[in-house]
């Protein structure tokens, strides 16, 4: 039997939180023979609720689960974790500057980056979800020198699956025989989703999406802001943002990242850039990446400047 492996989720007590914890106790996170004992932190004022979420892990009786911290103490929830969700942060609120929450977040990541170096394991990989995504991952990366920059990770693949769904939802297709969509830049709305090198799995092969898609000016416009704004469309329809979509898009991140993407399929990451495309080295960028064993690598050639924007 395998060792269990300790995943740490940040703000658990928190929307996205309540969504992904049952879905790496069943297995949606590191494969469905691999048992895990859950992290969970969060502050003082939601310590309570917290803990209400660890007592509905228990009743849930879960095979895989193999045990429960829940902590308000960054040290605690740290020790000896394998894997990272950071999805704990300030949330920007009525009336504030979008530096007013950077300088909050600064502090926060400035923390946890310092607790994961001194009690995570030697290689914790870590998927920062809360916004600023990629400026997160930055302070993270920046304020935890030990950890290898290649572990530090921010999520697009909510982005990238939207795009997926998109394109599965025009063309009336399972979503599952699309495949190859990028998400480059930032998890934002300045973010570009690209589909020019996109592929359905049909009965006569594979097709790229740019010919099964007869209304490029679809692609071209809709598409583009439909992915970039979604999270707004969310926020509308359902007076909160996405969770259950971000949590299980955080479980197919990891997922892919440990146990390796499938032969001839890339997905998005954000990662620190070694200077790929142009990007300048250091920052947290998303790219088209593969990964075998543990290890992402950025896929080349696959940005044709201007070609379709
Ligand atoms: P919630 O406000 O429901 O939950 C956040 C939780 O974090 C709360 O329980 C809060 O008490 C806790 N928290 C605050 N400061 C903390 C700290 N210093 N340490 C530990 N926990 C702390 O937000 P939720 O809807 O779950 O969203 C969480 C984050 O994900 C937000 O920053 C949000 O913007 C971001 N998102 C990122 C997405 C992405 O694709 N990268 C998409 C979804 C989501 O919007």
């Amino acid at each position: 039997a395998k060792d269990p492996v300790r995943v740490l989720v940040t703000g658990a007590a928190g929307q996205i939180g309540y969504a992904i914890v049952p879905m790496i106790a069943r297995g949606a996170m590191l494969g469905p023979d691999q048992p895990v004992i859950l992290h969970m932190l969060d502050i003082e004022p939601a310590a309570e609720s917290l803990n209400g979420v660890k007592m509905e892990l228990i009743d849930a009786a879960f095979p895989l689960l193999r045990g429960v911290v829940a902590t308000t103490d960054v040290h605690e929830a740290c020790k000896g974790v394998n894997i990272a969700v950071m999805v704990g942060g300030f949330p920007r609120k009525e009336g504030m500057e979008r530096k007013d929450v950077m300088s909050k977040n600064v502090s926060i990541y400035k923390a946890q980056a310092s607790a994961l170096e001194k009690n995570a394991a030697a290689d914790v990989k870590v998927l920062v979800v809360a916004n600023p995504a990629n400026t997160n991952a930055l302070i993270l990366k920046e304020f935890a020198p030990s950890i290898p920059e290649k572990n530090i990770t921010c999520l697009t693949r909510l982005d990238h699956n939207r795009a997926l769904g998109q394109i599965s939802e025009k063309l009336n297709v399972h979503v599952g025989d699309v495949k190859n969509v990028i998400i480059w830049g930032n998890h934002s709305s300045t973010q570009y989703p690209d589909v020019n090198h996109a592929t359905v799995t049909t009965s006569g092969g594979e097709k790229p999406v740019r010919e099964l898609v007869a209304n490029d000016q679809w692609l071209n416009t809709e598409f583009i802001t439909t992915v970039q704004q979604r999270g707004a469309a969310i926020i509308k329809a359902r007076k909160l943002s996405s969770a259950l979509s971000a949590a299980s898009s955080a479980c197919d991140h990891i997922r892919d990242w440990v146990l390796g993407t499938p032969k001839g399929s890339w997905v998005s990451m954000g990662v620190y850039s070694d200077g790929s495309y142009g990007i300048q080295p250091g920052l947290v960028y998303s790219f088209p990446v593969t990964c075998e064993k543990g290890q992402w690598s950025i896929v080349q050639g696959k940005f044709e400047l201007g070609a379709h924007c």
